[in-house]
């Protein structure tokens, strides 16, 4: 094996927004994010990993959680340990879903949304969603295992327009 195709081994997704005004609904953004096995890598996700549902293996954590966008630095942040993730894992989504309670909330009505994804030092890639003013929920980042095994960073910030629960489902498969 070639130390050359060293692909990603432990990366951070962190995500921050700033709290609705006074008086206004709170803005509630979730990182979820989803494993796909070799069997079905674009189908129905093996695990969630977001607020209530840990990794079965710890190679995923949340380390952070809001549920306001209150206080300094990301306001949610995650860990993944690509590289200690069993062989059948081959592929993870990383979303982020706005909790809908009165009306329709999109990325547009939130101020300064911005997701990093960073491994140690190295920013590997970061958004502002104003790409996707419009939608309710987002893929971020898709983390694809090669046939070397190395871990790879692929695709762009791609807009859903579903509720929480049913983007977690269908996040893997790409916009419908
Ligand atoms: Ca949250």
């Amino acid at each position: 094996m070639s130390s050359l195709n060293k692909g990603l081994e432990k990366v951070e997704v962190a995500l921050k927004w700033d709290p609705s005004p006074m008086g206004a609904p709170v803005h509630d953004l979730d990182l979820v994010a989803a494993t796909y096995t070799a069997d079905d890598p674009h189908g129905e996700p093996d695990y969630l990993v977001h607020f209530d549902s840990r990794s079965p293996d710890g190679t995923i954590t949340l380390n952070r959680d809001s549920r306001t966008g209150q206080g300094f630095g990301p306001d949610e942040a995650m860990t993944l340990e690509l590289e200690r993730l069993a062989p059948p894992y081959v592929r993870v989504v990383v979303g982020v879903a706005i909790q809908q309670q009165a009306g329709r909330t999109t990325f547009g009505d939130v101020s300064n949304t911005h997701v990093r994804i960073s491994e140690g030092y190295d920013k590997l890639a970061e958004d502002d969603f104003s790409g996707v003013a419009g939608s309710t929920a987002a893929t971020v980042a898709e983390f694809v295992r090669g046939e070397n095994g190395a871990w790879q960073l692929h695709g762009t910030v791609t807009g859903f327009d579903t509720e929480p629960a049913s983007f977690a489902r269908e996040m893997g498969r790409g916009p419908s």
